[in-house]
C-alpha cells in the first residue's frame, strides 16, 4: 500500500509526544526530505459483537449478542506468568492478531506535515483563556480566514466533492448534493474502524459558510436539530444496533483544527482521546442548539467563549497570551511570585 511504502522511507528525528495512558506515540521524521508525523496507537480489546441471524420460522433476522471471535481471552497465544501471591496472579501475553478483526495498532501518517501540524502534535502546556467577541474579531477571525485559504481544507473538499473516502461514507443526506442543508457522515481518521467501543465518526456539512461555532446563529437551529436527529436515527443501524442513539457523544470543537463545520460523533464509553472530549474543547451539539434560544440574533458571535488553548497554537502568540495576562489582572487574580530555580 501507499502508506506502507511511505512508512518504509520514514527517517526518524524525534518523539513529539508519548502517552502511556492512551497508548499513543507521535514521531516526527522525514520522508523524501519533507516533514512527516507518524502517530501510533495500540488498539483496544474486542469482546462482544452483534450479528443478525436468520431463525427458523421467522422471515426477519434476529439480533444476537455474542462473544467476538477475537475476544480478550480467546485470542491468547502465548502466556508467561510474572508472579503470584495468595489469591493474586499476574503475567504477560501475546495475543492473536488479525489485520481485519484484531489489529495491533492504528497508524496515522501526515505527509508532508506543515509546521501547524507539527506544533499541534507536540507535547505542550495548555491555558484556559476567555475569548470575548472583541478578541474574536481582532485576533481569531483573521487567523480563521488564513486557515480557510490555501490547502488546509483540501481533505474536506475531497470528501464532499471529489469522492475521496466515498466507499467509507456511512450516511449521506442528499436531496441534491449541493443543497446547503446537506451533510455526510463517515469514519473519522481517529477511528480504527474495528472496535465499536472507540467508535468515532465525523459529520461534515456541505455548506461552507459556517467556519466554526462562532458563525452559528438562531436561524441555524432547525438545521442543527435536523442533523442531530438524523445522526441519532441512522448511526445505530449502520453498526448493527451495537450502539444506541443515547450512547453517542455528539459535539463540536472550539477551537477546531479545520474551519469547515463538522460534528464529532463518538461512543460515550470512549474518553481516551487526549483533550478531544474534555471541557474547554468539546461542546455538546445539544447544548449549542439550546443556547441558540438565548443568544439573540448574532448567536455565538456575541458570546464570550472560554476554552483551552495550547501554547503551540498560533493564536497563543498572536494575541491570546497577552489577553490572558490582561484578563487575570482585570479579574484581580494575584500574580505568581517570581520563582528562583533551585534545582542543582
Ligand atoms: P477538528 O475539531 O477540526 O480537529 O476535527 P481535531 O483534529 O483537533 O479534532 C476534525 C476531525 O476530522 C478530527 O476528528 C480528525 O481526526 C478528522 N479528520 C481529519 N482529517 C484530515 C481527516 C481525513 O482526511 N479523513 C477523515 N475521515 N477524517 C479526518
Amino acid at each position: 500500500s501507499r502508506l506502507q511504502q511511505l512508512l518504509n522511507r520514514f527517517k526518524f528525528r524525534r518523539v513529539l509526544d508519548s502517552n502511556p495512558q492512551t497508548k499513543v506515540i507521535s514521531l516526527l521524521g522525514r520522508i523524501d526530505g519533507k516533514d512527516a508525523i507518524v502517530t501510533m496507537e495500540k488498539m483496544h480489546f474486542s469482546y462482544e459483537t452483534n450479528v443478525f441471524k436468520k431463525e427458523e420460522g421467522r422471515n426477519t433476522p434476529v439480533l444476537h449478542n455474542c462473544e467476538a471471535e477475537f475476544s480478550c481471552l480467546k485470542s491468547i497465544e502465548e502466556m508467561r506468568e510474572i508472579a503470584s501471591n495468595d489469591i493474586y496472579y499476574w503475567g504477560t501475553s501475546v495475543l492473536k492478531q488479525d489485520l481485519a478483526a484484531n489489529p495491533t495498532a492504528k497508524i496515522n501518517l501526515i505527509w508532508p506535515a506543515t509546521p501547524v501540524h507539527i506544533r499541534k502534535f507536540e507535547a505542550q502546556s495548555f491555558h484556559v483563556i476567555r475569548e470575548t467577541p472583541a478578541i474574536y474579531r481582532a485576533v481569531v477571525e483573521p487567523y480563521v480566514q488564513e486557515m480557510c485559504s490555501g490547502n488546509r481544507l483540501k481533505w474536506v473538499h475531497n470528501i464532499l466533492y471529489h469522492g475521496a473516502e466515498s466507499e467509507r461514507v456511512v450516511y449521506k443526506d442528499f436531496a441534491e448534493q449541493d443543497v446547503p442543508e446537506g451533510f455526510l457522515v463517515l469514519p473519522d481518521m481517529k477511528w480504527d474502524g474495528v472496535n465499536l467501543d472507540s467508535l468515532y465518526l465525523v459529520a461534515i456539512a456541505f455548506r461552507s459558510d459556517i467556519r466554526s461555532l462562532r458563525d452559528l446563529r438562531p436561524e441555524h437551529k432547525p438545521w442543527l436539530v435536523k442533523m442531530l436527529n438524523k445522526i441519532r436515527t441512522v448511526i445505530p443501524g449502520c453498526y448493527n444496533y451495537a450502539i444506541r442513539p443515547d450512547e453517542l457523544r455528539i459535539f463540536v470543537h472550539y477551537q477546531p483544527s479545520y474551519y469547515h463545520f463538522h460534528i464529532h460523533i463518538v461512543n460515550v464509553k470512549h474518553s481516551g482521546l487526549g483533550d478531544g472530549i474534555s471541557a474547554g474543547k468539546a461542546i455538546l451539539l445539544e447544548d449549542i442548539i439550546e443556547q441558540l434560544n438565548f443568544l439573540g440574533n448574532e448567536g455565538f458571535m456575541g458570546r464570550t467563549i472560554t476554552y483551552v488553548l495550547g501554547e503551540n497554537h498560533d493564536l497563543w502568540k498572536r494575541g491570546m497570551e497577552a489577553a490572558v495576562l490582561e484578563q487575570l489582572e482585570k479579574d484581580g487574580i494575584p500574580k505568581l511570585p517570581k520563582a528562583v530555580n533551585d534545582f542543582s
